[in-house]
């Protein structure tokens, strides 16, 4: 067996399409370092006859049963998807490839000692399950530099968006545009075999990675600045640049910021809406460009990823109405109104989470370290010791603990970055990391397409003999 899993990969590894660069892109990373597309070609084989393994002794295994309840709550704990990057736990949080947030603090990379964790080393780690070496992401780093740059017509698209549509309607936009040059579609349409599937997935995934920076500061700049953009660095990393596009380089302390922004936001498992829904297009064998396109308009939802711009914005009415100095009675009684117009309290609550979310935690600290005196920062940890109170005595939310969302907001603020609407691109960004490397390991594993079974209610009522 390990023989054939050996011949397995040989083959594999010379059958890899190395994409064009640019010379000075290949000198940045042309070293004897193995790049990540060559050890995925070792690692993919093995897994695939694990899972084939798997499925064979396993296969016709339970893996619980499905209420009435589940079927019209949202589907809600339903066990009905595979995904290799994170898994969810409801207490302890999100964990990458086994790791918590603290431990890819400590063990991923960085650009600086001390500092936070480079989100290539995140992307490695999700992608592969192997912490990479500092060499290997540097590796990364440059090779996503290297294929940063867009076509002409999707800047102009982008640059003919008016300023009043909301920026993720234009993130959207612009990633569908970039579908243009689909490696994936492309061999598709030629005819390829579905071994090759991941190849031209892991192609795609890596081009559209490396762009989203351009795209998103295009936007950025477009909406709120003069429309002009920097050139980036080829030797500096993915944060640095996306840092420099929009802006904000200068700003060690952001820079570091967006490194850890970027890590913690990529990936929740596979359920959330964005998560599900790249990986429901993606099924389809749509390429990896459309499948982001799709999952970025679930993460636009105000009770998903769109949550960072609604937290800020409530935040500060509530600033701009009671005060910054509210007392607590103030704030519960701003609350309690909020709850009873009907609304929810953004960034609190979640889906599968019944703890503070350590997404919060990774911010809160870097608050701690970074800003500890600004009065945004103590209005929302004051929050943070009301709202929960208030959430189990209004006795619905499961969850009254706050999200990812009820942090970054106040973070992005302080270094200037005020534009709220902006903020779930940002999160975009990052998600984009997760799913794509997911859609590398669908196309790996041969998933097929999805398409689980509905009833009518009617027909559910029958079933059980209801009236
Ligand atoms: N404020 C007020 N009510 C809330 C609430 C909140 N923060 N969170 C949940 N509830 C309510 C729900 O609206 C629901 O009410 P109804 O029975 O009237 O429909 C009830 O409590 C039960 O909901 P739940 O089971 O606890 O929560 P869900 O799994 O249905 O929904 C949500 C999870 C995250 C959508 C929900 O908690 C919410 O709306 N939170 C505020 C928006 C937010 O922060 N979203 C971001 C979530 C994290 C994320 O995806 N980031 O991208």
């Amino acid at each position: 067996m390990i023989r054939s899993l050996t011949k397995l990969t040989t083959c594999q590894t010379s059958r890899l399409i190395i994409p064009t660069l640019t010379v000075s892109a290949t000198r940045a990373y042309s070293t004897k370092v193995k790049s990540l597309k060559e050890r995925l070609a070792e690692i993919i084989p093995e897994k695939q006859a694990e899972v084939k393994a798997f499925k064979k002794e396993y296969g016709s295994k339970t893996l619980g049963d499905v209420t009435l309840d589940q079927v019209y709550g949202g589907m809600r704990g339903i066990k009905g998807l595979v995904w290799e990057g994170s898994v969810l736990d409801a207490e302890e949080g999100i964990r990458f490839r086994g790791l918590t947030i603290p431990e890819c603090q400590k063990t991923l990379p960085k650009a600086q000692d001390g500092g936070e964790p480079l989100p290539e080393g995140l992307f490695w780690l999700l992608v592969t399950g192997e912490i990479p070496t500092k060499e290997q992401v540097d590796q990364l780093s440059a090779e996503w530099a290297a294929r940063s740059a867009i076509p002409e017509f999707v800047e102009e698209i982008i640059d003919h968006c008016p300023k009043t549509l909301h920026p993720m309607s234009q993130f959207s936009i612009a990633v569908n545009a970039l579908q243009h040059d689909s490696q994936f579609a492309k061999a598709y349409s030629k005819g390829i075999h579905k071994s090759q599937y991941w190849e031209f997935t892991f192609e795609d995934t890596m081009d559209l990675i490396a762009k989203l920076p351009n795209v998103a500061a295009r936007i950025y700049r477009n909406v709120y600045k003069d429309g002009k953009l920097p050139a980036i660095d080829n030797n500096k990393d993915y944060s640095y640049n996306f840092a420099k596009l929009l802006g904000y380089e200068d700003n060690k302390d952001f820079v570091e910021l967006l490194r850890l922004y970027l890590t913690i936001h990529s990936d929740h498992e596979g359920g959330n809406v964005s998560a599900h829904t790249t990986h429901l297009v993606g099924s389809a064998l749509s390429d990896p460009y459309l499948s982001l396109a799709a999952g970025l308009n679930g993460l636009a939802g105000p009770l998903h990823g769109l949550a960072n711009q609604e937290v800020l914005r409530w935040t500060l009415k509530l600033k701009d109405t009671i005060g910054i100095d509210a007392s607590e009675e103030q704030i519960k009684k701003y609350l309690w109104d909020t709850l009873n117009g009907g609304q929810v309290i953004p960034g609190y609550g979640h889906a599968v989470l019944r703890k503070t979310d350590p997404r919060y935690m990774a911010q809160r600290e870097f608050a701690l370290k970074h800003l500890p005196d600004d009065p945004l920062f103590g209005l929302v940890s004051k929050l943070y010791h009301i709202i929960p109170g208030v959430l189990t005595e209004h006795g619905k939310t499961k969850n009254p603990w706050p999200n990812v969302d009820a942090h970054s907001g106040v973070l992005l603020q302080y270094y200037g970055l005020t534009e709220q609407d902006y903020y779930t691109v940002l999160f975009g960004v990052s998600r984009a990391l997760g799913v794509t490397a997911q859609l590398i390991w669908d196309r790996a594993l041969l998933l097929p397409i999805e398409r689980p079974k509905s009833f009518s209610s009617e027909h559910l009522m029958k079933m059980f003999g209801a009236k």
